[in-house]
Parts: C-alpha cells; structure tokens; sequence
C-alpha cells in the first residue's frame, strides 16, 4: 500500500457537499482507504480571473492502486460530480489533483507527480500542512511545514468554519 496526497477543490454549487462526495467515493476505490482528510479552507482563486471562492482540502489515501489507475479513478468521480449539475452550476464543479503518490516521480503524458504547482499553491500546502507536515517534496528534499511558511498567498487561505 502506498501514501498518495490529493488535493479537492471546489468553487461552484454546493463546494462543501461537493468535496466531501469526493472524499466518500475516494473510500470506496477499490483496495482503498482514506486514511485523514484536513479540514476545510475557503481560498482565493489562482490563477483564474472572475471566479468565486474555492473550498479545498487535502486527504491522504492508502491505496494498491497504480498512479494511472488512481487518475483514471478521480476522473470518473469529476465527471460523475460534474455531470449531476452542470446544467445549473457550469462544468467546473470539483477538480481532484494526485499531488504525491509515496516517494514516486512520475513524468508521463497526462500524468505528472508530484504535482508541477503543489509546492507554490497555499491552497495546497496549508490543508497538507495540517495532515502531513513532515512529509518530504521528493524533488525538492523539503517539508511540506517548511514550503508552507514560504508560499506567497497563505492569507488568502482560511479555515472555512461552516462546515
Ligand atoms: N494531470 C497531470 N498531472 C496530474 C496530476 N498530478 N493530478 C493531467 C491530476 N491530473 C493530472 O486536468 C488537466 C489534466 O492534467 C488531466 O486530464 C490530467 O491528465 P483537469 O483537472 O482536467 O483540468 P484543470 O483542472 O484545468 O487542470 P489543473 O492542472 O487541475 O488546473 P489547476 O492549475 O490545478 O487549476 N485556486 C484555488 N484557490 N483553489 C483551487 O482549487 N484550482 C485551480 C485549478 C485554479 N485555481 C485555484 C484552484
Ligand atoms: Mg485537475
């Protein structure tokens, strides 16, 4: 069984029932278990221009699933999630990212890990700071507490209380 890191963001419809759908059919992956999730943030979005707030959250998974096999995976829960009320919400309802999969560097089309902007993103390393403090960036030989204090933009990152 390896520790694999995702990342759940939301930013349309229902985002807290939306993440925490996510989380329950992660549990549900065959030779699966999710082993923490942190909790909630409400963040400022990245990178995207006139978009509401996102929630996210990170949960760490145990799993005997293949890298390829878990995204294969995730994307039928986005596609699942997304098609229930894209009419109402638009396409952009849950987006789940593979950030670390155990030690592992996987450069392969369609699939890169650790993650290409896990280490710049507050709405990454605060949430994984919380389950996984000490766990090392395999390519950058530093822990996920110390990228955390250096990120720019962890004011925009906060508890999201209505949980
Ligand atoms: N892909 C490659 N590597 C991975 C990986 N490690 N995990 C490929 C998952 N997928 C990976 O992703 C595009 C393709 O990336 C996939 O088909 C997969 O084969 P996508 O989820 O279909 O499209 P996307 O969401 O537009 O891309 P991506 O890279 O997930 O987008 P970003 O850059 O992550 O942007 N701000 C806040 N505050 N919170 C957020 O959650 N999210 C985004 C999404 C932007 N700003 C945000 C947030
Ligand atoms: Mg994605």
């Amino acid at each position: 069984m390896e520790s694999v890191y995702i990342s759940i963001g939301s930013n349309r419809g229902n985002r807290v029932a939306m993440c925490k759908e996510a989380v329950r059919r992660m549990d549900e992956f065959k030779d699966t278990t999710v082993v923490s999730r942190s909790a909630l943030y409400e963040t400022e979005p990245v990178g995207l221009i006139t978009q509401g707030l996102f929630i996210n959250c990170v949960v760490e998974l145990s799993t005997s699933l293949r890298p390829l096999e878990l995204l294969g995976q995730l994307k039928e829960i986005e596609v699942d999630l997304g098609r229930v009320r894209s009419k109402r919400w638009g396409p952009r309802l849950i987006d789940l990212d593979i950030l670390f999969y155990d030690t592992e560097v996987i450069d392969e089309e369609g699939l890169s890990v650790p993650h290409r902007e896990a280490a710049n993103r507050a709405f990454v390393l605060v949430p994984m700071a919380e389950i996984a403090g000490t766990f090392i960036h395999p390519q950058l030989g530093r822990s996920i507490v110390e990228l955390a204090s250096e990120v720019e933009g962890a004011s925009g990152v906060k508890r999201y209380e209505g949980e």
